[in-house]
């Protein structure tokens, strides 16, 4: 069993598969705080979890034709500058079971948290490029990263990002080794992962063992043949995954965390609470709460960290607190976010529905009964 020598995991994590392991927070734990715990935060392996000896571990970084390729330990990239920020990781496929419910998808079946927000630190992936002798060159180029966990035939994890984010210091993407103030746990990557802030997380390559940067975007299955978004018409036959662009970025999300669908609410007054994020540093600048399905609407609190203008990598939380309307035996509470360029959520998934299932952010709805 190559999954045997998995690390354990938090008895409150909600377990989509087993072997890899996918997991993700119950939603009442996701909001709970601001920064996710190390132990809840949502697990997105494809492969088992490699064992890595942080002594004998090393980062190999292709230089540039006439530059230097680097082997670093653990300790030459502590001797890079230490940079902190807090960063809202999201899988493309949150949500997907809201997909499935319109019209069958292929993948698993995420409820609304495979997202959670830590502070990462570590060295930043563009002074380490630069040390390579790496530069930012006209021509279009990708950064190439690949996973030392790898599946029976010895293929390994890959993603890539365009090399441009790749050496913009404001771009901030780091070669991670701290999680909360913690080594990465060996779930989230340990010893180093790469940290792509306001991108897809398939993008944030754990136990990182190879950086190159290539003509080409990585050819790993994963960059090339999973992680796009197509139309609602095309089906598994007639599916190109050649023409449609690899997720970097992602669009403006919003999700109800509190109270649960299904649930029974006291009559009087309801809290509402959820999360809402943006891709690309775009700040969410406003939620909208609806208690009757959409026809009227509140404006939600914003609370947690305020948000740097392009740089607003991490989720704010929110929340309402209103009246139930009297009468009332059931509310249709939904929530929508809009971002600082005004991109909103789609009403529904039948525009957005894709056979992969990724990209879902349609308004989040939860039904819940009123107590008589
Ligand atoms: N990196 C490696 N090496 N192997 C993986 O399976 N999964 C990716 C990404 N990096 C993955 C990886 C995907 S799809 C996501 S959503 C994030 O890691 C999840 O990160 P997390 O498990 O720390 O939440
Ligand atoms: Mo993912």
């Amino acid at each position: 069993d190559p999954y045997a020598d998995d690390p354990i995991r938090h008895p409150a994590l909600k377990v989509n598969s087993q072997r890899p392991f996918n997991a993700e927070p119950p939603p009442e734990l996701l909001t709970e705080n601001y920064i996710t715990p190390n132990p809840i935060f949502f697990t997105r392996n494809h492969l088992p979890v490699p064992n890595l000896d942080p002594d004998t571990y090393r980062l190999h970084v292709v230089g540039p034709p006439g530059g230097q390729s680097l082997c670093l330990s653990l300790d030459d990239l502590y001797q890079f500058p230490k940079h902190e920020i807090t960063v809202t990781l999201q899988c493309a496929g949150n949500r997907r079971s809201e997909m499935t419910r319109f019209k069958e998808v292929r993948g698993l079946e995420w409820s609304a948290g495979a997202i959670s927000t830590a502070r990462w630190a570590g060295a930043r992936l563009c002074d380490v490029l630069a040390q390579a002798g790496h530069q930012l060159s006209e021509t279009e180029a990708h950064v190439c990263f690949e996973g030392l966990d790898s599946d029976p035939t010895g293929t390994a994890y890959g993603a890539s990002i365009p090399l441009a984010r790749a050496m913009d210091p404001e771009a901030e993407v780091l070669l991670a080794y701290e999680m909360n103030g913690q080594p990465l746990p060996r779930d989230h990557g340990f010893p180093v992962r790469v940290v792509v802030p306001g991108v897809v997380g398939a993008r944030h390559v754990k136990w990182l063992g190879k950086v190159s940067v290539e003509p080409e975007e990585s050819y790993s299955h994963w960059q090339r043949r999973d992680y796009k978004g197509f139309s609602p018409s095309v089906d598994w036959d007639t599916v190109d995954f050649d023409s449609a662009p690899s997720i970097q970025e992602l669009p403006v999300q919003s999700a109800i965390t509190q109270p649960k669908d299904g649930e029974t609410i006291e009559s009087g007054e309801v809290t509402v609470k959820g999360y809402a994020w943006s891709g690309g540093g775009r700040a969410v600048v406003r939620v909208d709460v609806s208690l009757d399905g959409g026809l009227t609407w509140q404006v939600a609190e914003l609370d947690g960290e305020e948000q740097r203008a392009r740089k607003a990598w991490a989720w704010r939380l929110w929340q309402l607190q209103a009246p139930v309307p009297a009468g009332k035996k059931e509310l249709n509470i939904v929530c929508k976010a809009v971002d600082d360029s005004y991109n909103v959520q789609p009403d529904t998934v039948a525009p957005i529905w894709n056979l992969r299932g990724v990209l879902s952010n349609a308004w989040h709805r939860v039904h819940v009964h009123v107590a008589p």
